[in-house]
């Protein structure tokens, strides 16, 4: 196999002939069986340590930084999900469609989710960020499966660095759960999780189903683009933020659209979230028992373009800590994903190519956060 190098994979990306999209695939295989460039630091030691100052490899290049954000304070959408039993499911469909099609973003109550189970998915995950480093370190993960205890996104040498650690494992398809790649402490954790992700897995079924409704398609035919029951991508990642020192020089996550299908976010109530709206980011307050819901990649190349998935960073701050629970709802690895026939026309011909979602997601860990650089270079132009 052809060795990769970061500049392949960057020039790849913003090439779109079919030699290319070959070369891409290769060299992000390539790329990806490589371990991670650098020793890794786990940003929760360099913040207890006490320094005054960032170190460099955490401070964005002047235009990147978000200080450069003009930030405007509007409220994305709050939709009452129990507005689907009764007489107002008409007018709650058409809530969901507009905060797709406007925002791609919007929280929603009343989501079959109990406050108890928040909260203990919550507490169990921020117990794990407060055990001895020696035994976070046991579930180090590694940049080819990405699961486990994690202070990067993307192998390329010398990036720079978000100012967050995560912990990532699958919950669904079965054959990848790997329950014993949980984390092991806290003793509930497992249990706790698997609770709270059957919940988000009934939300997302539910909103799939309203996706497909919307968009006048029968109600589980984008379910079922995503997989049957069983084989339905179901994974989480528990983002830590620690306290920064400079936080106007550094992203808690930096820009980026979530390469899946719809992403299920619960975060504390630190504010830090910020998504895109035009050439203006608005932030994300939270919401008390809500959740937050954000389009992905695959449902704008799925819905070819008419819902789209919708850029949005963290920031940091100097006194309060952040968490967020994030669990992502994907279509089955294997799967290939193209838009969907019955919404292309001649007047609206396909944007996007065909990619498996095992295949696509080797972008985002090879090469890190990047906007929404390579939704686009997958589009077809005409
Ligand atoms: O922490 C957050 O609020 C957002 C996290 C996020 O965007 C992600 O994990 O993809
Ligand atoms: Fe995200």
């Amino acid at each position: 196999m052809p060795k990769a190098t970061e500049a392949t994979v960057i020039a790849s990306i913003s090439n779109n002939s079919s030699e290319s999209k070959h070369a891409r695939s290769i060299a992000l295989w390539a790329m990806l069986s490589m371990e991670w460039p650098e020793p890794i630091q786990r940003v929760q030691c360099i913040a207890e340590s006490g320094i005054q100052c960032l170190p460099s490899r955490y401070i964005r290049p002047d235009d990147e930084k978000p200080i450069g954000h003009r930030v405007v304070e509007e409220e994305i959408p709050i939709i009452d999900l129990s507005g689907l039993c009764d007489e107002r499911r008409r007018k709650t469909m058409e809530e969901i469609s507009s905060a797709c099609r406007v925002w791609g973003f919007f929280h929603v109550i009343n989501h079959g989710i109990s406050p108890e189970h928040l909260v203990a998915g919550s507490e169990v995950s921020r117990e794990f960020f407060r055990l001895p480093l020696e035994e976070k370190q046991k579930h180090a993960n590694d940049p080819v499966t990405y699961v486990g205890y994690g202070s990067r996104i993307g192998v390329q040498k010398g990036a720079t660095l978000d100012w967050g650690d995560y912990y990532f494992h699958h919950f669904l398809p079965l054959s990848i759960r790997e329950e014993h790649r949980w984390p092991s402490k806290p003793e509930d954790y497992r249990t706790r999780m698997k609770e709270y992700c059957e919940g988000t897995l009934e939300l997302c079924k539910t909103l799939l189903s309203v996706f497909s409704e919307n968009l006048g398609l029968p109600q589980d035919y984008i379910k079922e683009s995503f997989g049957n029951d069983e084989d339905i991508g179901i994974c989480v990642r528990i983002n830590y933020y620690p306290v920064c020192p400079q936080p106007e020089l550094t992203y808690g996550l930096s820009p980026h659209s979530d390469p899946g299908g719809i992403t299920v976010l619960l975060q504390n109530d630190v504010v830090g979230l910020q998504v895109r709206k035009g050439n203006y980011w608005v932030p994300v307050r939270p919401v008390s028992n809500a959740l937050t819901i954000n389009l992905g990649d695959q449902i704008e190349i799925l819905t070819n373009g008419i819902y789209k998935s919708v850029e949005h960073s963290c920031v940091v701050n100097k006194e309060k800590e952040r968490m967020s629970i994030v669990v992502f709802c994907n279509p089955n690895g294997e799967k290939e994903v193209g838009p969907i026939k019955k919404l292309i026309n001649a007047s609206s011909p396909p944007r996007y190519g065909q990619m498996t979602f095992n295949e696509y997601r080797k972008f985002i860990r090879t090469t890190g956060t990047k906007g929404k650089s390579y939704v686009n270079s997958t589009k077809q132009f005409r």
